[in-house]
């Protein structure tokens, strides 16, 4: 008998080049594997992507529409496709879940062509949700859920995390059997098959401009390091996996996991890079740094955010991270041959225009400070895009200021909330626009004067040229119209942007 209750397992397009392994979707599949059948379609990878969704759904095999959804460039196909299939295919139930989703949850469940929200964790929710819909239950009893109810919406209480080692195995061949694993292992400057993976759901802390709070509230569960090394092992030996950058919010969490997982992984050969936070991993003891390098951690990602102790108490609550540390773990990481990545996020709110422009500048000098004491540090930029965690502080400020997130689904398309999402030109009402090109124009100096370790591109020559041509600029603080950089910046294309791409 032919089956009608297939599961179309879509992650949109997000990245123009170095498509990464749809984790999300992937581990959402694990969830279902052997309950229910389902076929993945990654936009990434998909030519002309609706035309692949339309004749799998006019095959009449499918019931589910089920879509990841992340800010930004996710948005472009999640929202016209979700609409797409609703008119065409009234009868398949379309499921969204991701951050998205579950931030933004009542601008998406409002919308004529959402049925239903995976509120975090999609594990336990979505085969709950699947087999409620299946059997005609009731859903107001399966945690992680979102709905409407009678024009009201529903949002179920939330559960405990699940437990990682618990879960089935990523479904690696059934993903890699629709679309190649040369695909997805791509050339960094880790190594030349990189492959991506998450390891641990949420993170501990509450910074208060961070996506990740209002979904895991604090929460962290870390799968075990032999679990990960197991799965890592598998790419390695059936795909030719020799680098992972781990996608986790957090990886580092815990000092033992770490070094357990560096017992394992340091005979295998591999590179690594995970995000962790100077707090956290300052408290780590030489022995585990040491551990860490020779395991094949090159690099780590780390929130720094601002060189004003101030701000830092008002973005990260329940964190310890002051400037001074900032500096000094910066000096701490050059003696472990472990590059520092870190990001900062200038253009928070002030009470004047002038506060606001004095906070800019202070980072930036901040930051070329802490390129004096470490100039391998690599410096991600961000503009402050706030993300509502309603009832504190930071959110009391932004929305007294003026600002609004758009009210209807589609709005979120416009060109203007899609540079909001990237952090790169934030609608907040309290930044002018002068005051975000010396934030854009400072990091074209910057990127310029020391250009990123990471871009595998960029040749000695070219890193040398970079450097005389804003030499001058750097020194001086003259940031305005860089256009002699932004112009060989574009010559050399596919200059290396980890703000946009993502990481
Ligand atoms: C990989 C990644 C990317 C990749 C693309 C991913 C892809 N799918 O191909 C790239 C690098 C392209 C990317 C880009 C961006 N990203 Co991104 N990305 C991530 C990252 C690190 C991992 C996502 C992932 O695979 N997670 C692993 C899976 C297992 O976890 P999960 O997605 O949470 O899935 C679980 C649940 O959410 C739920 N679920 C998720 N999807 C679905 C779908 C269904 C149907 C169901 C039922 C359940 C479900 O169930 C899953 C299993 O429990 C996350 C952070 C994170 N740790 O998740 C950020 C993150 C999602 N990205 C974020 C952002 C903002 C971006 C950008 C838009 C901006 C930026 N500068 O970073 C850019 C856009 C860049 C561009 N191209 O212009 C933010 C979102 C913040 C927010 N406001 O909501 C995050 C949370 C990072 C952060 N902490 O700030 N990203
Ligand atoms: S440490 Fe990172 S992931 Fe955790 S709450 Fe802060 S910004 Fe978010």
């Amino acid at each position: 008998m032919k089956t009608t209750n297939k599961v179309l397992l879509f992650n949109p397009w997000s990245a123009q080049y170095g498509f990464r392994i749809p984790n999300s979707i992937l581990q959402v599949a694990a969830s279902i594997t052997g309950k229910f059948e389902y076929e993945f379609v990654d936009g990434n990878r998909e030519i002309d992507c609706w035309t692949t969704i339309s004749n799998l759904l006019a095959t009449g095999e499918f019931k589910y529409f089920a879509s990841t959804v992340m800010p930004g460039p996710q948005l472009k196909q999640a929202i016209p496709f979700s609409e797409k299939v609703r008119k065409q295919f009234p009868h398949v139930v379309i499921i969204w879940g991701g951050y998205f989703a579950s931030n933004q949850y009542k601008v998406a469940i409002e919308s004529s062509f959402v049925d239903f929200i995976i509120d975090g964790p999609g594990d336990y929710a979505f085969p709950q949700l699947l087999n409620a819909i299946e059997s005609q239950q009731p859903v107001s009893e399966i945690s992680n859920l979102i709905y409407k109810e009678g024009g009201e919406v529903i949002r179920n209480r939330k559960q405990a995390l699940p437990d990682y080692d618990q879960l089935n195995d990523l479904p690696y061949e059934k993903l890699f059997n629709r679309y190649s694993a040369e695909g997805y292992l791509k050339k960094t400057f880790l190594g030349r098959k990189t492959a991506a993976y998450h390891s641990s759901f949420g993170c501990p802390f509450t910074c208060s401009f961070c996506a990740v709070v209002p979904i895991y509230n604090a929460r962290w569960k870390g799968k075990s390091a032999l679990g990960i090394y197991n799965d890592i092992k598998r790419l390695k030996e059936n795909h030719g996996a020799d680098a992972v950058e781990f996608h986790d919010n957090n990886f580092f969490v815990s000092e033992k996991r770490t070094r357990e997982f560096c017992e394992l992984i340091a005979k295998e050969n591999m590179s690594w890079w995970g995000e962790g936070r100077i707090d956290t991993i300052d408290k780590y003891s030489d022995e585990s740094l040491t551990m860490m390098k020779e395991a094949g951690c090159k690099m780590i990602f780390f929130g720094a955010e601002s060189g004003n102790d101030e701000v830092l108490a008002q973005m990260d609550k329940g964190g310890t991270q002051t400037a001074e540390q900032i500096k000094r773990f910066a000096a701490r990481m050059r003696k472990f041959d472990i590059i520092p990545e870190y990001s900062f996020v200038l253009g928070l709110p002030a009470p004047t225009p002038e506060q606001v422009l004095a906070q800019i500048d202070q980072d930036i000098e901040f930051i070329k400070e802490i390129k004096t004491i470490n100039p391998d540090t690599e410096i991600i930029i961000y503009v402050y895009s706030p993300v509502p965690t309603e009832g504190s502080e930071l959110y009391d400020a932004i929305t007294s200021a003026g600002f609004r997130f758009p009210e209807k689904l589609k709005d979120w398309l416009s060109p203007a909330w899609e540079k909001f999402d990237q952090r790169r030109n934030p609608l907040t009402p309290w930044l002018q626009p002068a005051m975000v090109d010396k934030i854009q124009n400072f990091e074209t100096v910057l990127n310029a004067y020391y250009p990123t370790a990471s871009d595998t591109k960029l040749t000695n020559l070219q890193k040398t040229v970079m450097r005389s041509l804003s030499s001058f600029r750097y020194n001086q603080n003259v940031f305005s119209f860089p256009y002699e950089i932004k112009l060989l910046q574009k010559l050399w294309l596919r200059y290396r942007q980890p703000e946009l791409e993502g990481f």
